[in-house]
């Protein structure tokens, strides 16, 4: 079946920005006139695909007061009518979600067949999910209140599904918004605005600031309720530190370095294909990524030979071609980032298998592999990576098992790997993890809380314990006294 982007979705991208050429900020219903601009970038060719406003703290400021305005009227709305502004923008995102993932796709470097099937779908069903909860809110947690003015951070390796993560719970519960994306990927966040300004959502529920670290960090000072911040644990800590005794309500989803136990009664080509979804899906850029993959020795040397052929298989290369497995790196940054890693993890001794691909002449691609040889004190043991790189390590028992699991500083994700249940879920249990998959990897739904333990921040998004935190007072209804007699 023939249905990747078709060539007019490409071509109604490229006339949208043209048409564009430079974007303001969306604040209280309206873009602003830029003023000093940056430029956003497809990293799979280096070109410009647009100029966006670098945002001051004044632009925070103005984009703050516009949610403040806005949230009386919002928060007083009965769930029902916040549900129905939901709905709409659901539906929107899917009428649109050809251009959408285009977009995505250029303006981050993953492949078209990842936007389109996986993070836009998504995308839509969050705010769907959301939709059900401003129904209702009132049921589950009737005393609760709004937070306020939310600030929202987000990264770049999901653009528009982590803006969905953010905006769709904060406004089921009545909140308003000021959302910053990443600097390497604020288009997709613009052409949410437009959608919201397009569907008439009230001014200033959602506001976008677009800008670099010191947007971010004007937005954490602000005169905001709460800050919602995904990205690094460096960053994380930064924010921690300057919210702490100010009263902000704060929710981190930082890194990981997750683990993905095989056990030698697993399921091997299923495991192999899991690895691919764990490291390889995203380029790697991906903060639950099973960037640890641990094997039971009796099955090493079968597990890694298909690892390998599997690997020679993926397609590296133009992230809009649908057949492309593994597109490009978000920016030439990260791309030395990893480079640097990697040539570090080799010089303490690790061995490189990389997949024998032509890269692109242009752009920021690296072809994907996995360690081994890998010393526990290697930096590539410990680091994210934040690339399509994982190490492969053995292990003897359970026991080892869990202890190598859980020796990192990290503690979002794992995946365990084996047909026996009963050891698989004894396992799993004694995994430190947001969230452990068994004989599956990187499977998210808006229903299922998602964050982390230890440097992996805490707070959890999605589901009933993400719309928690978007609540002044989430105590849910007491249970019925049971009925005398
Ligand atoms: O992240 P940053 P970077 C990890 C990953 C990656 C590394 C560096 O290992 O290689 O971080 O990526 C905003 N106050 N993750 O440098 O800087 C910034 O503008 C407020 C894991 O891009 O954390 C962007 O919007 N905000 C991660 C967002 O923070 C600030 C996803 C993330 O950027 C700020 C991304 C400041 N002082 C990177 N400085 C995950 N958990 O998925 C920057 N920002």
């Amino acid at each position: 079946m023939d249905y990747g982007p078709a060539p007019e979705a490409s071509g109604e991208v490229m006339g949208w920005l043209k048409s564009r050429k430079t974007f303001g900020h969306y604040v209280g219903g309206e873009f602003t006139k830029p003023g000093k601009t940056f430029d956003a970038s497809n990293p799979a060719t280096g070109e410009r695909l647009a100029k966006v406003a670098q945002g001051s703290a004044k632009d925070v400021a103005g984009a703050v007061k516009a949610a403040r305005s806005a949230l009386p009227a919002w928060s007083k709305l009965p769930g029902h009518e916040r549900a129905k502004w939901l709905y709409a923008i659901a539906r929107h995102i899917q009428k649109r979600d050809r251009f959408l993932s285009v977009l995505d796709t250029l303006d981050n470097g993953k492949p078209i067949r990842e936007s389109r099937d996986i993070d836009v779908p998504l995308v839509a069903r969050h705010f769907y999910h959301h939709a059900g909860w401003a129904e209702m809110l009132d049921d589950e947690f009737p005393s609760a209140k709004p937070v306020g003015v939310c600030g929202q951070i987000i990264p770049w390796n999901f653009p528009l599904l982590m803006l969905a993560w953010k905006i769709a719970p904060a406004l089921a519960a009545g909140n308003t918004v000021v959302l910053k994306p990443a600097e390497y990927t604020p288009l997709t966040a613009l052409a949410f605005a437009e959608i919201c300004a397009e569907i008439g959502l009230p001014k200033g529920v959602i506001n976008i600031v677009t800008g670099d670290g010191e947007t971010g960090a004007a937005l954490v000072a602000a005169e905001v309720d709460k800050i919602a911040f995904t990205g690094s644990t460096e960053v994380g800590r930064a924010i921690r530190t300057a919210t702490a005794g100010t009263g902000k309500k704060l929710t981190l989803e930082l890194g990981g370095k997750s683990p993905f136990v095989v056990f030698a009664d697993a399921d091997v080509d299923g495991a192999v294909e899991g690895v691919v979804d764990a490291i390889w899906f995203n380029q790697g850029q991906v903060c639950c990524a099973g960037s640890r993959i641990l094997v039971q020795e009796g099955i090493v040397q079968t597990f890694t030979k298909r690892l390998h052929a599997r690997l020679s298989k993926l397609r590296v290369g133009d992230p809009l071609d649908k057949c492309t497995d593994v597109g490009s790196l978000v920016d030439p940054v990260q791309l030395a980032r990893v480079r640097e890693l990697v040539a570090k993890g080799e010089e303490q001794g690790a061995v490189l298998h990389q997949a024998e691909c032509r890269l692109p002449s242009k752009g920021s691609f690296f072809a994907p592999g996995f360690f081994t040889n890998v010393h526990p004190a290697n930096i590539v043991s410990e680091v994210e990576i934040f690339g399509p790189v994982a190490t492969l390590t053995t292990f003897r028992t359970p026991d080892e098992a869990v202890e190598l699991a859980n020796n990192t500083r990290y503690g979002l994700a794992a995946s365990v790997w084996s047909e026996n249940i009963n050891l698989a879920l004894d396992v799993a249990s004694k995994v430190k993890a947001g969230v452990v998959w068994v004989n599956a990897t990187n499977l998210f739904d808006a229903a299922a809380g998602f964050g982390g333990y230890r440097e992996s921040g805490f707070g959890r998004e999605g589901g009933r314990e993400g719309m928690r935190e978007y609540l002044a007072d989430p105590s849910p209804r007491a249970k019925p006294e049971p009925e005398p007699g």
